[in-house]
């Protein structure tokens, strides 16, 4: 920043004032872009991991394993029900993971990275998993 050594007080005070401004709306910009690129990830359904089945019904939940070492799961959620059913992950470094709205007679995935530590599996329409759409999983 070269402000002339000259300026007068009043001159400099405005020069400061403006370059305070252009500083904060920088800091605005880029403070935005990260947010946006950080929760990017949260949306997305595409990646890959190994396949776990689950497969749902009123008003209960199987999963097509029960062991499970730490890495990325694609988690395939299958409504064999008669009413529109989810699936939602929830646990260490992931928050509320889940998949669409499945209409029944539908499947749909949800992609997470799973730690060493217990998740909870379950099905957030309604209160499906007061009725019983819950499982927990221990990774390790
Ligand atoms: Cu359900």
């Amino acid at each position: 920043m070269a402000i002339p050594a000259r300026t007068t007080r009043t001159a400099l005070r405005t020069t400061a004032g403006a370059f305070c401004a252009a500083l904060v709306l920088a800091a605005c910009s880029s403070g935005g872009g990260g947010q946006a690129s950080g929760s990017a990830g949260s949306g997305t359904t595409q990646a890959s991991g190994t396949r776990v089945t689950v497969t749902e019904s009123e008003f209960m939940l199987k999963l097509s394993r029960t062991s499970f070492t730490p890495g990325t799961y694609t988690f395939v959620a299958d409504n064999h029900g008669t009413i529109t059913h989810a699936l939602s992950i929830d646990g260490p470094g992931v928050e509320d993971a889940r998949t669409k709205d499945i209409p029944a007679g539908h499947s749909a995935t949800v992609t997470v990275t799973l730690k060493k530590g217990t998740y909870d599996v379950y099905c957030p329409v309604d209160s499906h998993k007061q009725m019983g759409m819950d499982e927990h999983i221990k990774v390790g």
